[in-house]
């Protein structure tokens, strides 16, 4: 752009050529924008922390006319304005900065000057090249690690942690580390302690690694410029494995742990993993993740991966060709078909797979077998959310964006705890908190961010209604609902209105167990912010009344009229990388592909008409089993063969011994898998899948944006990805279904899933597009902005009920356990348990209020039984008054103890969710 052409907008001159300006940037971000050649060298800076300026490599000249007098100023710092000069590389800038670099260089211990430029050149490094410093003019003074604390062989080192080491002889005081941790993690575990020469940074109270509070995101270690904090294992392939002369590949994908959906930037040499880290463009994650995204990657070559098909022969899974296993199973499959009819067969998918392969796993049982037996653990999760948002929305998926936090000014997160499950997500809701925006927290455990909560009405488990019904109530009472927005947009208000205000609020809070006055304030300040967004999770769908809360979340979102704009919303925290988008590719036995009900004639039509079925007799047109039903259906022998792909139903289904004694009494169990898991251990059929670092594909995160999977490394000698697995068995079931390949397999779902029409595998680009999707390739960041997809916003009553598990067994068994996860495990925990988050977590123990315990007499860290109407297991107690008087709280990945068995049968009236969150105990110590 010449300098005439922008005479109109606002401009700046770098280096004598004028740039138009942003407002609010500062001149490193605008000269880093305008991209010259002329890049300012920086140390402290990371365009994700607040500017620091301590560290004054990035000054630069500034003047406010092109000839006028200059002064030295700190671009990360000094905004950049209108008509202001700046002189990147002058020549006493560039002195200045060799003294800055020469200074730092003389504090660190010895280094090998000139520095080699190689592929793995660190970030200080790289800056000493661009300053040009090629020699150190100053003498070596007292070196910082004199003061540094020593190891009994006296090195620096903490290597207390599994994935980072740190070595602050190599630190520089750019202090970025913690920064990262305050400002992205907000954990604050690092600090600097001492002044100048002796200052330091420490952990904790000056504790190892191992013994302070960090989370292990690794931010800290993504940051630092120097390696002073650096990945475990990347420094010891360094001195193995890597080839420095050879750069890494790297290769963008997205993680498979929960539905946040971050974005990894995988490195790879040889096809071997080296390390993942967060790219900083990421729109999910901006150079963010937890511990498993970043670290807990290494099963993937695992010595217990599967490596080849496995047949029960004998009794015993003996390996075999993916040939027989192939013939076998096609034979087997069409003489049930044959003898019993399609719905003896049934699959489950797997939301830890791609879309693709999820839809070609509803394609095999509708299309090939013909039958509407499809799930996935949607059912066990947040079937209720996707039900009840149908009911008064029209859609059931999350409403806005994650990064309309950046807007919300009130957040109202229910039954559900993200800085464990939804890591990325719960740090920013943190730093929202910490930083002074309203957080109600509706709870019965004192979950870390109840911590920062303004309110934290924590509740008995399976009380949500009442507790929503009393926030509804003070909200019409005190009449401060947002009457226009409920006129325009809403309908049945009057009759709702009714039956809420004829509510007791005094009974509703003793059954709740909440402070009546704490309810009002909550609500009514919701009700009187400008904008709230509202969260929820499992703690509102996994019980009976599951899908009835979620419409009372519905309702009170309507109430306030926080809909259709940034910053508000109902926002789902969705589980599994996947599950949205397993849902959406119809996963489901009522549900097709893009969510058509299969019982309705038209839908039908449109199915067959795709898929040009000839011969239409044998088309399912019955809603098929959901998950409990599947159990239910083998028990009583109606159904024979089960298809599961990537889902671990025995360790995570409720009341083991009912899984168990279902599968026992099937044909044929077929399991997809990547590890011989608890389910895979009693199958007929075990086929190696491949994981997601070995696969293309797309997964859809829990804000409905589809992102690409790009494989990083080719998958594992032995196994298949699960969509050629599909496809093959497609094939030898005698259907012609072309090899997978995600560009063509989405090309397919984009013709029939109606909100997947602009989608394709190009232009999905970095960061994805948010469904729906118009034939344009225009994405949706906000649902329901000017209408509703069912028109008008519903509203739904329901008292609460007591769940059929409290009536029926509360008395002889009084406690209400609840179960949940923590950060370093994942659901079933095949994954997480073969890399060193088991080092770092090693069991599920159970929480114990104080007082329980001393009636109970069980003393902190000792052995306890736990025991249900359904079974029992011993597991260590901690007692801790995270939960109230009668309430006991557990996890559930580690089959060791396999906390299903005492879970129970009881299931959400609409959908069959699990009642996981509400389960009669008793507890006694074992002596
Ligand atoms: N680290 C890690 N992350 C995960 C997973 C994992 O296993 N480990 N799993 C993934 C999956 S599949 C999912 S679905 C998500 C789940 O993530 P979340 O939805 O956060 O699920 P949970 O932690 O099981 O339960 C959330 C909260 O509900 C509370 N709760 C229990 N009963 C009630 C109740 O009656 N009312 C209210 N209001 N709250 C209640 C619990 O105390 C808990 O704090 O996490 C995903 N992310
Ligand atoms: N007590 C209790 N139980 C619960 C819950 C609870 O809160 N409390 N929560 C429930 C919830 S919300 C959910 S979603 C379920 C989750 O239950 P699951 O879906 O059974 O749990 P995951 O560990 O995610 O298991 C997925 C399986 O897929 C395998 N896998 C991973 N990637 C791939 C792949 O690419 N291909 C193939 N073929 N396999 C792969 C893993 O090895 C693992 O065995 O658990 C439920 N169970
Ligand atoms: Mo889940």
């Amino acid at each position: 752009m010449s300098n005439q052409d922008i005479t109109n907008s606002k401009t700046a001159f770098l280096n004598g050529v004028a740039y138009p300006i942003e407002q609010g940037e500062s001149i490193l971000a605008f000269s880093r924008r305008v991209q010259t050649s002329d890049n300012i060298p920086t140390l402290c800076d990371d365009s994700r922390l607040e500017p620091y300026g301590s560290c004054r490599v990035c000054s630069v000249d500034v003047a406010l006319t092109a000839d006028g007098p200059r002064r030295v100023m700190a671009s990360c710092h000094t905004p950049i304005s209108d008509g202001m000069h700046v002189f990147s590389h002058s020549q006493r800038i560039e002195k200045l900065r060799k003294n800055i670099v020469e200074l730092v260089l003389s504090d660190l211990p010895e280094q090998q000057l000139p520095i080699e430029p190689s592929a793995h050149t660190t970030e200080f490094e790289q800056v000493v090249l661009d300053t040009g410093v090629t020699e150190v003019r100053f003498a070596k003074g007292k070196q910082s690690v004199d003061s540094l604390p020593k190891n009994s062989d006296g090195t620096v080192e903490d290597s207390s942690h599994p994935y980072m080491r740190m070595d602050l002889s190599q630190c520089i005081d750019c202090n970025r580390c913690v920064r990262a941790c305050d400002e992205i993690q907000g954990e604050q575990v690092l600090s600097v302690s001492g002044r100048g020469f002796d200052a330091r940074i420490i952990k904790g109270q000056d504790v190892s690694f191992d013994e302070s509070d960090c989370v292990s995101c690794g931010a800290c270690a993504q940051t630092c410029p120097t390696g002073a904090i650096t990945d475990v294992f990347r420094q010891q392939l360094a001195k193995t494995t890597i080839n420095e002369s050879q750069p890494l590949d790297t290769v963008r994908t997205v993680c498979s742990y929960c539905g946040v959906g971050c974005n990894l930037e995988v490195s790879v040499q040889d096809n071997k993993i080296i390390s993942i880290q967060a790219p900083k463009d990421a729109e999910v994650n901006a150079g963010h993740t937890c511990l498993k995204g970043r670290y807990a990657w290494r099963f993937y070559n695992h010595p217990d991966r599967l490596t080849s098909p496995l047949v029960r022969i004998n009794g015993e899974l003996t390996p075999v060709s993916w040939q027989y296993a192939y013939d076998y199973l096609a034979n087997k499959m069409l003489a049930i078909k044959a003898e019993h009819g399609a719905d003896a067969l049934a699959g489950i998918s797997s939301a830890r797979c791609t879309n693709e392969e999820n839809y070609l796993l509803q394609k095999m049982m509708r299309v090939v077998l013909g039958t509407n037996n499809i799930d996935c653990c949607a059912r066990v999760c947040h079937s209720p959310t996707a039900y009840g948002m149908q009911q008064s929305f029209g859609t059931g998926a999350a409403t806005n964006s994650i990064e309309d936090l950046k807007q919300t000014e009130f957040i109202l997160l229910i039954g559900a705890n993200p800085t464990a499950a939804h890591p990325v997500t719960g740090a920013k809701i943190k730093q929202k908190a910490m930083k002074g925006t309203p957080l109600i927290v509706i709870d019965p455990v004192k979950t870390e961010l109840a911590r920062f909560a303004n309110w934290h009405i924590q509740l008995r488990p399976g009380t949500n209604v009442a507790v929503l019904n009393m926030m509804a109530y003070y909200i019409i009472s005190e009449k401060v609902f947002d009457t226009s927005f409920v006129e325009n947009r809403t309908e049945e208000f009057d009759a709702y209105k009714a039956a809420i205000l004829a509510l007791d609020m005094d009974e509703l809070a003793s059954i709740a167990d909440v402070d009546k006055h704490m309810v009002k304030e909550a609500a009514i300040a919701y009700a009187k912010a400008n904008n709230a967004m509202s969260f929820h999770g499992l703690g509102v769908t996994e019980h009976s009344q599951g899908s009835r809360a979620i419409m009372c979340i519905a309702d009170l979102v309507m109430l306030t009229g926080n809909i259709g704009r940034k910053g508000v919303g109902m926002n789902p925290l969705r589980g599994q990388n996947n599950v949205q988008g397993a849902a959406d590719m119809g996963c489901q036995p009522h549900q097709g592909a893009g969510y058509l009900d299969v019982t309705q004639a038209e839908n039908i039509e449109y199915y067959q008409s795709h898929y040009q079925i000839s011969d239409k007799a044998n088309w399912p047109v019955n809603i098929g089993y959901k998950i409990p039903e599947m159990f239910n259906a083998a028990l009583a022998g109606e159904l024979k063969a089960l298809w599961i792909m990537g889902e671990d139903v025995v360790q995570t289904d409720p009341n083991q011994k009912h899984v168990v004694a279902s599968l026992s009494n099937l044909e044929l169990l077929v399991v997809q898998e990547i590890f011989l898991s608890e389910t895979a251990k009693m199958a007929d059929v075990v086929l190696p899948g491949s994981s997601f670092l070995e696969k293309d594909g797309t997964f859809t995160n829990g804000e409905r944006r589809v992102q690409k999977v790009n494989a990083a490394v080719p998958p594992k000698a032995g196994c298949k990805t699960d969509g050629q697995i599909v496809v093959d068995m497609m094939n030898a079931l005698g259907y012609a279904q072309a090899d997978y390949s995600a560009d063509t397999m989405l090309e397919e779902i984009s013709q029939v899933v109606p909100f997947f029409a602009g989608i394709t595998w190009q232009n999905l680009g970095d960061n994805g597009l948010q469904w729906p999707v118009a034939k344009d390739g225009t994405d949706t960041k906000i649902l329901h902005a000017d209408s509703f997809t069912r028109g008008l916003g519903k509203f739904h009553f329901y008292e609460f009920e007591e769940s059929q598990e409290v009536l029926s067994h509360g008395e002889a068994f009084p406690f209400i356990l609840t179960t949940s996860r923590n950060l370093e495990h994942y659901n079933a925990g095949t994954m997480t348990r073969r890399t060193a988050n088991e080092r770092i977590v090693s069991e599920d123990v159970l929480l114990i209020n104080p007082e329980d315990a001393k009636q109970k007499a069980i003393e902190d860290r000792s052995k306890v039984r736990l025991f249900s109407a359904r079974g029992e297991i011993e597991l260590t107690a901690e007692v801790s008054d995270k939960v109230n008087k009668g309430i006991l709280f557990t996890t559930f990945h580690f089959p060791e103890l396999m906390i299903n068995r005492v879970t129970g049968d009881i299931t959400d009236k609409h959908t069959k969710c699990p009642e996981y969150k509400v389960v009669s105990v008793g507890i006694e110590p074992v002596i």
